[in-house]
């Protein structure tokens, strides 16, 4: 109605994670209103949904956070190589407190729609329940990984336990002890939730679709030494992430595997596997991505691991991947996963063998027989990089939805803008390197970029910020073409869309950070003369 009140800002943020934060701290630095919009009733993005047992990153703490503030990075302690779930939510909690930005978000905030109007030039973004919004920017920190993947199955009322998400988990969390439990999935979400969840359940049963590459995280406490180490040249260290293809120090072997003997290969694997953890696998020979023949042996060098820890020969079989290349689909880091198959109570089912037929009142039907539990959960990922996004009704110019624009993949020019949609930013958006990166370096170079854009068109008087169709084109005829050459094309993976049924087959996401740092860091130079831009005329 015409008397409903319409909140009048300069931006409005979507999702309040680590880019929504970092987002909104920048926009009022240099003097604009804004207003950050949260559908959950926490802050932290995936870190306030993902509360599953085991949760971790798989980037280390010292690397996974804001280089923004000196003091913050100076001052914050924490505890281990790879921070859990908890720990990570403390220290955004704290971000939030220390710069005061609680104030300007608005929780319990879900965003149905944002229409562009050509007229006011402004974005109207309204809410479930009605709240209205008008702002000059719009801009989403919605995340690449935060529309949950919740595949139906038939029966799925009639069963009489309780179901659970590892992607939204319950904040009180869930105590299994007694409990007969199944988990439906095996990335790195199920490879690091099965480990504690058989430590506590009376039973559990994993239906795996398909087996994962996993390297032990060697995760441990951080010594005070080494953060000392870190933290008397931080700068120095993070500017050095920034040269990075993928935003974190990967120590990459400069030798090919070709050139390795047989001895030097395994002990070059084995330290990677032992010693260094986790996605260091990845670096045990420069061309482990890149030439298929060194990406076998490194296959082989892991099923060769999981035959060893695994003492039941069918699970062992079942566990080894066999239809894609190391890293194709995202390496998991776990601890313990491989060896909780050797526990008495844990059990595997082959889903592509025996289909999940439907759920019963007292389990899972799968191939004629029931598997009894009292409780499911779902570890089966998330509708990645578009699946927030395409939940918001977008509208652009002339009606254009969002949606329909992207029907065939998402298209938008450095994964900052899409044609058709001005002043609309994303942050790590389809197209940028977001997920092939330390997300929170990726995270501050989007929200700098974006900010001192803003900044400028306000100076020049410029309104209206767009990019051309064209230049769209070209960049994700370029994002494919990159992938092309990597080991990525050779699966299904969610970096594909694969994992959600009818999604076209495109790769999103730009493969090697540091080119594509500088990359915008030159267009910003130009002065965005890549982009449209249009300005008041001026009256005589
Ligand atoms: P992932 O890595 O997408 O894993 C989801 C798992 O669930 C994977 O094993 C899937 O098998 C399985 N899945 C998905 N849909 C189904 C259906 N319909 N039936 C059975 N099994 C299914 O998600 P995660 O949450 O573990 O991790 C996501 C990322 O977060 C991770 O890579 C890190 O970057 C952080 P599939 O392999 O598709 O056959």
């Amino acid at each position: 109605t015409p008397s409903e009140e319409v909140a009048l800002v300069d931006a409005v943020v979507v999702g309040a994670g680590f880019a929504g934060l970092y987002m909104l701290h920048r926009l009022r630095q240099q003097g604009l209103t804004a207003t950050v919009l949260e559908r959950g009733s926490g802050v932290g993005g995936t870190w306030f949904w993902n509360r599953y047992p085991g949760a971790r990153c798989d980037v280390e703490s010292l690397e996974y956070s804001y280089k923004f503030d000196e003091a913050l990075q100076s001052e914050w302690a924490w505890s281990e190589r790879y921070a859990t779930q908890p720990e990570i939510l403390r220290y955004i909690e704290h971000v939030v407190e220390r710069f005061d930005l609680r104030r300007n978000i608005r929780f319990d905030s879900n965003v149905i729609s944002a229409d562009y109007s050509a007229r006011s030039r402004r974005w109207n973004i309204t809410i479930e329940g009605g709240k209205r919004y008008e702002a000059r920017y719009f801009i989403a920190a919605t995340g690449c990984l935060s529309q949950p993947n919740e595949p139906k199955y038939p029966g799925q009322e009639s069963f009489g336990g309780d179901i659970h998400y590892t992607s939204r988990w319950p904040q009180q969390g869930v105590d299994f002890t007694g409990k007969r439990v199944a988990v439906i999935g095996t990335g790195s979400s199920g490879i690091q939730s099965i480990p504690l969840i058989a430590a506590q359940a009376a039973h559990l049963t994993v239906f795996q679709r398909t087996p994962n590459f996993s390297v032990p995280a060697c995760n441990r406490p951080l010594q005070p030494d080494e953060v000392a180490k870190t933290k008397i040249e931080y700068g120095r260290f993070r500017e050095h992430n920034l040269e990075q293809p993928f935003a974190f120090n990967l120590f990459v072997n400069p030798r090919n595997l070709a050139d390795a003997s047989p001895a030097e290969r395994e002990r070059e694997f084995e330290r990677r596997w032992s010693a260094f953890g986790g996605l260091q696998f990845l670096g045990a020979f420069q061309d482990v991505f890149t030439d298929p023949t060194a990406n076998r042996a490194a296959q082989e060098f892991i099923r060769g691991k999981i035959r060893s820890i695994v003492q039941d020969p069918r699970k062992a079989e079942l566990l080894m991947p066999s239809d894609h290349a190391v890293g194709c689909k995202r390496l998991c880091s776990d601890s313990g996963y491989f060896e909780t198959y050797n526990r008495p109570n844990v059990d595997l089912v082959d889903i592509r063998a025996e289909p999940i037929e439907s759920f019963v009142q007292n389990g899972v039907r799968v191939a004629g027989r029931v598997v009894e539990v009292d409780a499911i959960v779902y570890a089966t990922g998330f509708d990645a990089m578009t699946g927030a996004l395409s939940r918001i009704r977008i509208q652009g110019r002339e009606g254009r939805r969002l949606t329909d624009e992207w029907a065939q993949g998402a298209q938008t020019y450095l994964g900052l803008m899409s044609a058709g949609f001005p002043n609309f930013f994303m942050v790590t958006g389809p197209g940028s390197p977001s997920v092939l990166t330390n997300m929170v370096m990726a995270i501050e170079d989007h929200v700098d970029w974006i900010s001192n854009c803003i900044a400028f068109l306000d100076a020049e008087g410029i309104h209206t910020i767009e990019t051309p169709g064209e230049r769209q084109n070209e960049w994700m005829r370029d994002v494919s073409a990159i992938a092309e050459a990597t080991q990525f094309s050779g699966c299904n993976s969610w970096y594909y869309g694969s994992n959600i049924p009818g999604k076209p087959r495109v790769f999103t996401i730009y493969v090697g950070f540091a080119d594509y740092r500088k990359k915008i860091g030159q267009i910003a130079a130009r002065q965005y003369d890549s982009f449209t831009l249009e300005r008041e005329t001026a009256v005589a």
